[in-house]
């Protein structure tokens, strides 16, 4: 059933143990603040010497380095748009950064697999319309064939976490 495959937490993504954490980073993808530099911090400077070999980044692409020592074994980093008012594709490029994440794991037989709420920080868009682009997209995913078993949405706020509550009702991915 997809209601046993899509998870929501309120939490600290860094800590969960799945197959592979999403990274919210840039496009030179050496780090930052926000998720990027709490999942720099966990995994040791071992990951910061993988991603300077990768050559950054483009937005709405996506990356994957190993875990280090963090719980998870991978890193799929992947680089939100910053919110200019919704006319610059902001949209299209958020949906591709989940798309393309879950390819990623996929071709990595991941199968379990944590969000944070890409872009909806320091890149400002709206919480509300990146959750709706965020489901979405993985139930579209999930409509093909996948060998992905559980995605987790990790909020880290409450706010954030009712939100993707709400989303997921006005959807009908839970009652
Ligand atoms: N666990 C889960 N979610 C978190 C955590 C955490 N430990 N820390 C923050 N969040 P942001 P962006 C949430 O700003 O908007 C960086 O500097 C946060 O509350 O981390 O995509 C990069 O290097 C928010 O909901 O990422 C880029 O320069 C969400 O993660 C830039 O920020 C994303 O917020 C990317 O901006």
């Amino acid at each position: 059933m997809e209601q046993n495959r899509i998870a929501v937490i309120e939490g600290d993504i860094t800590i969960q143990q799945v197959d592979a954490i999403v990274n919210a980073a840039n496009n030179s993808l050496l780090g930052g603040g926000g998720v990027d530099g709490a999942i720099h911090r966990a995994a040791g400077s071992e990951l910061y010497e993988e991603c300077k070999k990768l050559n950054g980044c483009e937005t709405g692409d996506a990356k994957i380095t190993k875990g280090y020592k963090l719980p998870a074994k991978w890193v799929i980093h992947t680089v939100g748009p910053i919110w200019q008012g919704g006319n610059y594709k902001e949209d299209e490029l958020l949906a591709s950064c989940y798309r393309r994440c879950l390819e990623l794991a996929e071709k990595n037989n991941i199968r379990t697999i944590a969000f944070p709420a890409i872009s909806t920080g320091v890149y400002g868009f709206p919480l509300e319309r990146a959750t709706k682009i965020a489901v979405t997209e993985v139930r579209k995913f999930w409509q093909r064939n996948t060998s992905i078993e559980q995605v987790t949405f990790v909020c880290f706020s409450k706010a954030a976490y009712e939100c993707y509550l709400k989303v997921m009702k006005e959807i009908g991915v839970m009652n």
